[in-house]
Parts: C-alpha cells; sequence; structure tokens
C-alpha cells in the first residue's frame, strides 16, 4: 500500500522538494521540529529499518550522504540531527523509511 510518501515522489500532492535523485527525494516537513526540517526517503518503497535487505545498503547508505550534504547546504554548521523513526515505540507514523535531517536550533537530550 503506496503511502503519502510516495504521492510525493509521484508528484500527486505538493512538497517543497529540496533535493532529488534516483535514489532519494528530500522535501521540508509539514510539520517542522526545528528551524530546518527536511526528510530524505528512498524513492524505494521501503517500510522502515526492520524491513530492510541486503540490496537496500547503498540506498540508505546514499539517503545518509545526501542528509549529510543538504546540511552543509542549509548553512547547519552549528551541527544537526539525523534522526529515523522506527515501528509505534518508534514514533513512526508515516510507513514509508525516511531520515528527519533537523537543526537550526540547540536540540536536547534524550529525545522524548
Ligand atoms: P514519523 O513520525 O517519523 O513517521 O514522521 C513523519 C513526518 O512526516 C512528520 O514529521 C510529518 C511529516 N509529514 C507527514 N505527512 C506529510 C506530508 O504530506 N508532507 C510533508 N512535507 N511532510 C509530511
Amino acid at each position: 500500500m503506496p503511502s503519502i510518501f510516495t504521492k510525493i515522489i509521484d508528484r500527486e500532492i505538493p512538497a517543497d522538494i529540496v533535493f532529488e535523485d534516483d535514489t532519494c527525494l528530500a522535501f521540508r516537513d509539514i510539520s517542522p521540529k526545528a528551524p530546518t526540517h527536511i526528510l530524505i526517503i528512498p524513492k524505494r518503497e521501503i517500510v522502515s529499518l526492520d524491513d530492510l535487505n541486503d540490496e537496500d545498503e547503498q540506498t540508505v547508505g546514499r539517503c545518509v550522504m545526501v542528509a549529510s550534504k543538504i546540511a552543509e547546504a542549509e548553512g547547519l554548521t552549528n551541527g544537526y540531527r539525523l534522526v529515523v523513526n522506527c515501528g509505534s515505540d518508534g514514533g513512526q507514523e508515516v510507513p514509508h523509511l525516511h531520515f528527519h535531517l533537523m537543526g537550526g536550533r540547540k536540540l536536547t537530550w534524550p529525545p522524548g
């Protein structure tokens, strides 16, 4: 079952897209929790970290590389956080693997 993120990939619903290549798409979170809050997603429909296969290794690596490049492009020179929520205890709401890139303010630890 395609998630809302597949609809963003397919341009069926709008999003503020900041980066795209053959593997990943990155767009601003609709409900930002920090001044910069961008979601990096694989175009492949992977539900969560629990669903990764060996063949996803390059895809996941590419998403992390893209996150780092976007952080630089966004000027997050003081640091940032890259978060993946997994499953219900992890707080995952959208069943399509995504990396939250958050920065632009001091982030607290531990998260709630
Ligand atoms: P998570 O709880 O880890 O599954 O985070 C899902 C994030 O996705 C949440 O921060 C809000 C964001 N989100 C949900 N629907 C949309 C949407 O339609 N557009 C955009 N840009 N972000 C969305």
